[in-house]
């Protein structure tokens, strides 16, 4: 596969960005090799510079669930460009995209617009602190919710399971308000509640992770965690900014049954314009500036082309659509499951609806402990032998692959080939 401009803007990208790019996983490192550059996208496809063309499955890690360069997308961004970018003031179609996510949200009373997932998340977890005047968090391990400080924590030492930095740079005392406890352990939870609970000011959790690959919630683990955050008068926060209109249209909330205090939204909600969203119940919302004292803001929070992107996709998500996205996927899961049995190689496929995980060289992944024994060293031979013969996948063996709505049977069987070649070739 020729690589000659990739190879040369790859160059010219480390002379400008730190290590070549604008987010860390696209460095492409943990794959052992140069990141493609991009020309362009198209339905289920990117076209790098070099004319190679990918059956994508990051779909810029989730918010393309119609595919690239939707016709209506593509129409409503420029329209909405055409009566300028920002205004920087309120406008109708803030309101048209808040009308559509309560629609599918009904835990959603009152929410705030924002620019990212990890402006989301922040902010709500300062909301949850003004809201219970408490100040310990509880997260998962194994959970990502963006790159704010009390989020770069990971489980500390010894008995305490107050967090240490997981980042250089995070002050000590930021990763201490922080629990980390193992996702899908409802009983390390309730240690923790049994411990601090009347300081917990909030549980966040990915309602089906994403970021240590895909994990399901084992049964009764999403309901404990609401159990306990009522005995104990926490607030329970789902980040949904992978799940949100991913798995259905109202999340993992409308497919689980479990109603959080708020929900965290982004990626698909603005169509792969930039934007993030929190929101939850009016009582808890209502201490946000201008109404409370919890102050957040933002030069371009509910931006219109964002707003115009996320109103296009949200119209289209329709019930056909996720019959024909799981029905994809399930096709995908069991040809690739059949296939890597077949030829004797330990594996675990982790799947909810359109989002899915392969691990190598393990039969079970139910926390990060299970995913931190994956065979990262064969995901890397896999994702390049794949890569060379046209699939796209995640460049880490802890994200997610996405199937899109422009993925059809064809993709389905160009990636199935592709596959067996690749399990061949490594
Ligand atoms: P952003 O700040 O990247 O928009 O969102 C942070 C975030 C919050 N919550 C969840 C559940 C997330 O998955 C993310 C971001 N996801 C990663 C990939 N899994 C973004 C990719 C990247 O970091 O480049």
């Amino acid at each position: 596969m020729r690589r000659d401009r990739s190879d040369e803007l790859w160059r010219m990208a480390n002379e400008h960005f730190v290590g070549g790019v604008n987010s860390p996983v696209r460095a492409f490192k943990s794959v052992g090799c140069a990141p493609v550059f991009i020309e362009k996208g198209e339905g289920a496809y990117i076209v790098d510079v070099d004319g190679n063309r990918y059956i994508d499955y990051v779909c810029s890690w989730g918010p393309l669930i119609l595919g690239h360069a939707h016709p209506e997308i593509v129409r409503a961004v420029c329209e909405a460009a055409g009566r300028g970018t920002s205004y920087g003031a309120c406008h109708e179609l803030e309101i048209e995209l808040a009308k559509r996510v309560k629609e599918r949200f009904p835990s959603v009373e009152l929410l705030r617009l924002v620019n990212s997932g990890t402006e989301a998340t922040m902010s709500a977890i300062r909301l949850a602190r003004g809201y219970t005047e408490r100040e310990l968090i509880v997260k998962f391990e194994g959970g990502y919710h963006g790159h704010a400080d009390s989020f770069l924590s990971k489980a500390g030492s010894g008995l305490a399971t107050f967090g240490v930095p997981d980042s250089a740079g995070v002050v000590k005392d930021a990763a201490a308000k922080t629990l980390n406890v193992p996702y899908n352990d409802i009983s390390s939870v309730e240690r923790s509640f049994e411990r601090f609970g009347e300081e917990i000011a909030a549980v966040i959790v990915e309602p089906i992770a994403g970021n240590m690959g895909v994990v399901p919630p084992e049964g009764g683990f999403l309901e404990g965690l609401r159990e306990l955050c009522d005995r104990f008068g926490s607030l329970l926060i789902f980040d949904e900014v992978i799940t949100g209109f991913r798995v259905a249209r109202g999340g993992a909330q409308e497919l689980f049954g479990v109603v959080p205090d708020m929900t965290i939204l982004g990626k698909i909600l603005g169509g792969g314009l930039p934007i993030g969203a929190y929101g939850g119940r009016r009582k808890v919302m209502s201490l946000l500036a201008p109404e409370g004292g919890v102050y957040q803001a933002g030069t371009l929070s509910g931006n219109p082309l964002a707003c115009a992107a996320g109103i296009a996709t949200l119209d289209l998500l329709t019930d056909e659509l996720y019959r024909s996205l799981e029905s994809l996927s399930a096709e995908l899961e069991a040809a690739l499951s059949a296939s890597l049995a077949e030829r004797g190689v330990r594996h675990v496929i982790n799947r909810v609806g359109s989002m899915l995980t392969l691990f190598f060289g393990v039969e079970r992944v139910a926390d990060y402990g299970d995913a931190r024994n994956a065979d990262v060293d064969m995901f890397a031979r896999y994702f390049n032998a794949m890569l060379e013969r046209g699939v796209y996948l995640a460049p880490s063996a802890f994200e997610c692959a996405f199937v899109s709505a422009a993925h059809t049977k064809r993709e389905i069987e160009k990636t199935l080939a592709a596959h067996e070649e690749a399990l061949a070739a490594i």
